[in-house]
């Protein structure tokens, strides 16, 4: 079947009963009830600017995406703090590990080491590049706590080898896996299934790109695609006002809802 524009598709709050993995029936339920399809990449190098960031941001956001291997100062009591944030304002923790190796040692990355992302994060994201492997690896360690996996199917970035063909067989992975995969980080729906969440990076509120070929649409471009959350670093960190931006991208993105 042909990818939906979202307009055509069910609200988020009619999908989530529809959902059949509890982390996205949870999203979309926190999403119908905050009217927001937000997700704040928080790109930062400590433990005070992540925690500040999260009680700033977290009222306008469904999910926060952290990079927790890029904080230059980690000890596990930031996970507590997050924690705490999450609960506060409401919203998911998405740890962008991108895992990428065989089953055995993705379980490994996941679970141990100093991160133990497994004990903390709603959401993680793969490569689907090893095959299904990956996602027997990780839901080995997920699956019993509930966590959700999303498949990575097409890239932002210039040049990506994650598009067309690659994409469709990330689709196929995840519909069949649909027990531990709850969505795809894609341009544009991929899947009908009304639990498969999109999520979607490279995002600012006028077109353009970085110098290291990151590609950015509107928030107009990726939702009429059919996308379900916008994910969004920089134009909201690095602006003049930051909470404004956030609520200016929450309100944006709320007129494209179905
Ligand atoms: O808005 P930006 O460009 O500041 O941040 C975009 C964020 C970064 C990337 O690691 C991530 O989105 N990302 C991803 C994800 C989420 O998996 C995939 C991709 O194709 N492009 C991309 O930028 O934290």
């Amino acid at each position: 079947m042909q990818p939906q524009p979202l307009r055509s598709m069910n609200t988020f709050a009619d999908r989530a009963p529809l959902a059949t993995h509890p982390i996205a029936k949870k999203l979309l339920a926190l999403m119908a009830k905050k009217r927001t399809n937000l997700c704040l990449a928080c790109d930062v190098l400590t433990k005070k600017e992540l925690l500040l960031w999260a009680d700033l941001i977290g009222p306008f956001i469904c999910v926060l995406k952290t990079h927790i291997d890029i904080l230059e100062d980690f000890t596990p009591d930031v996970i507590d703090e997050l924690n705490f944030f999450a609960k506060k304002h409401d919203f998911l923790l998405f740890e962008d590990r991108k895992f990428a190796d065989i089953g055995q040692t993705v379980s490994l990355q996941y679970a141990k080491g100093m991160y133990r992302i497994a004990d903390w994060a709603d959401l993680i994201n793969a490569h689907i590049i090893s095959g299904p492997g990956i996602i027997a690896g990780l839901q080995q360690e997920g699956g019993s706590k509930g966590r959700g996996l999303l498949l990575l199917a097409e890239m932002s970035s210039a040049g990506t080898s994650a598009r067309g063909s690659y994409a469709e067989k990330a689709r196929r992975m995840g519909e069949a896996h649909a027990d531990f995969v709850c969505g795809f980080v894609s341009q544009r729906r991929l899947s009908d299934q009304p639990g498969m969440i999109h999520f979607t990076p490279g995002v600012k509120l006028e077109k353009g790109k970085d110098s290291f070929g990151q590609r950015y649409r509107t928030i107009e471009d990726v939702l009429t695609a059919g996308s379900d959350i916008i994910i969004v670093g920089r134009d909201i960190l690095q602006a003049a006002d930051p909470v404004a931006a956030a609520a200016l991208y929450r309100k944006k993105a709320s007129h494209f809802y179905p």
